[in-house]
């Protein structure tokens, strides 16, 4: 699972900018730059962590590349716990490639995504939890979405877990005790209290983790906002409207939008993953007979829907069918084209969807707009009160385990209650303790460990 070879990565964007950072890691990274700097001679009494200033040659040619800050940062201290060396550069897409050329022709081999951190996990510095913690970091969009990441990172979670697994040690060698010394099972084995303390002291802590995330997944991942109606009422104008850019293609061919385009939207700090859907409509090919049906999904999805009316013209029994599929969700109508002259009245449309929350805009021209976000910030905080925000709140991946490791202690809670042979007890909690390893790192196989450094881009 771990090459021991040396690895390199451009780990900055690649853009125009004021530094650009090559990072190499591994036990070869001294011996693969050194070539690079001949101007450096003692590289055995080069400082740890310290910033040089060195030019980087191209040995081929003997010509310099750049002006660079080199950084040697000596192993177990470093990120990894490997050699490490940092070059900052000047972030150009150019100088940054040909960086990285230079180091790879030196044999260092190209960082897959995340392979950093998972050399920082495989060499102990941080565990499962903490590697996700900085994934979190990199890509939160919100303030509690970042304090949440920093706990993670931090160990917090690390910590509770670690405390459960010792409950769950002590629980499973009381039933082992038994099972050795099966005559003395009653002493040994008080399954009231045994059944009180896997209760108390897991399942009860496992399902407040569990509950944490429900509750305070909007801020990990936005809620969801669909924008829905039929073709050519401005669905992709609101969109574009909303990001204040021109994301999904405008165009007054109905049938524009064939595929649903996602984008993040923070209001006042509030995250929306908003949805721009394909118009339902009676499909007039296969691909938009397919995007009508993604459409259908992302309305059972979401949990904020904005229906859209294009006023301009008379009401359909497209609009009447719409709003049909959105049955009972959280639901918003807009009344769009407001700068055109109206066919439909505010009052036909409430007469046809009655006792629903309405609002009149211009997607085109941005009236209107400024009302509507208020209302949305409005609704997110109807689904979510941010104050309520739990203390630790788990990621999907783990919530995920929380819940099989609930559903193991579950089973043993039930056998010890209907006085089961502790051996049957002990599989489960054994299964328990298992996932407790994938969650943190102790127990990984490569499926968990592709799941959670996925993730990642290259150069973390
Ligand atoms: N006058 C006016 N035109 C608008 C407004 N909003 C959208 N339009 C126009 O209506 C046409 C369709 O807009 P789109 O945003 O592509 O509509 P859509 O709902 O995404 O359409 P499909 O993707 O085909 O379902 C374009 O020509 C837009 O410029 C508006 O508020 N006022
Ligand atoms: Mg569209």
């Amino acid at each position: 699972m771990y090459d021991q070879d040396t690895i390199a990565a451009i780990s900055t964007p690649v853009g125009l900018g004021g530094i650009g950072i090559i990072r190499i890691s591994g036990p070869q990274a001294v011996a693969i730059v050194q070539p690079l700097f001949p101007s450096i001679s003692f590289w055995e009494r080069l400082p740890s962590h310290h910033l040089t200033l060195a030019n980087i040659i191209d040995p081929a040619k003997g010509s310099v590349l750049d002006q660079t800050l080199l950084t040697y940062l000596k192993g177990p201290q470093t990120y990894t716990r490997e050699d490490v060396i940092e070059i900052n550069c000047h972030s150009g897409p150019l100088v940054l490639k040909r960086v990285l050329e230079l180091v790879l022709g030196q044999g260092a081999r190209l960082a897959e995504p995340g392979e950093f951190t998972l050399r920082a996990f495989l060499n102990g510095r941080i565990d499962l939890t903490q590697a996700e913690g900085i994934i979190e970091l990199i890509q939160a969009q919100t303030d509690q979405a970042l304090e949440q990441a920093n706990k993670l990172l931090q160990g917090d979670l690390q910590k509770l877990l670690k405390g459960l697994q010792e409950e769950l040690l002590s629980l499973s060698a009381q039933l082992e005790a038994a099972i050795d010394f099966p005559d003395e099972e009653l002493e040994i084995l008080d399954r009231q209290e045994w059944n009180q303390i896997l209760q108390n002291r897991v399942l009860d802590p496992l399902s407040r983790l569990i509950q944490a995330y429900e509750e305070g997944r909007p801020f990990w991942e936005g809620i969801s906002l669909v924008i829905v109606g039929k073709p050519n009422v401005g669905k992709s104008s609101l969109l574009n409207q909303l990001l204040k850019e021109d994301r999904a293609i405008v165009t007054s061919i109905p049938g524009t939008t064939r595929d649903t385009i996602e984008e993040t939207l923070l209001l006042r700090g509030l995250p929306f993953r908003l949805i721009d859907t394909a118009g339902i409509r009676r499909a007039r090919d296969e691909v938009e007979e397919a995007g009508i049906q993604r459409t259908r999904g992302k309305v059972q999805e979401a949990q904020i829907v904005l229906f859209l009316i294009d006023t301009s013209i008379a009401l359909k029994e497209e609009d009447r069918a719409i709003y049909q599929e959105i049955g009972d969700k959280p639901l918003l109508i807009v009344l769009n084209k407001m700068d055109l002259p109206a066919v439909v009245s505010i009052e036909a449309v409430q007469k046809q969807f009655p006792g629903r929350d309405m609002l009149s805009i211009s997607a085109r021209y941005g009236q209107g707009i400024e009302t509507l976000k208020e209302k949305l910030q409005e609704l997110f905080l109807q689904i979510h009160v941010p104050e309520a925000l739990p203390d630790l709140i788990p990621t999907l991946r783990q919530k995920q385990i929380l819940e099989q490791m609930v559903l193991s202690l579950t089973r043993a809670y039930q056998l010890s209650e209907q006085n089961q042979s502790p051996e049957f007890i002990a599989l489960d909690l054994q299964k328990a303790l298992e996932e407790l390893g994938s969650l943190i790192g102790t127990t990984t196989t490569e499926d968990v460990l592709d799941r959670v450094f996925s993730r990642f881009c290259v150069g973390k």
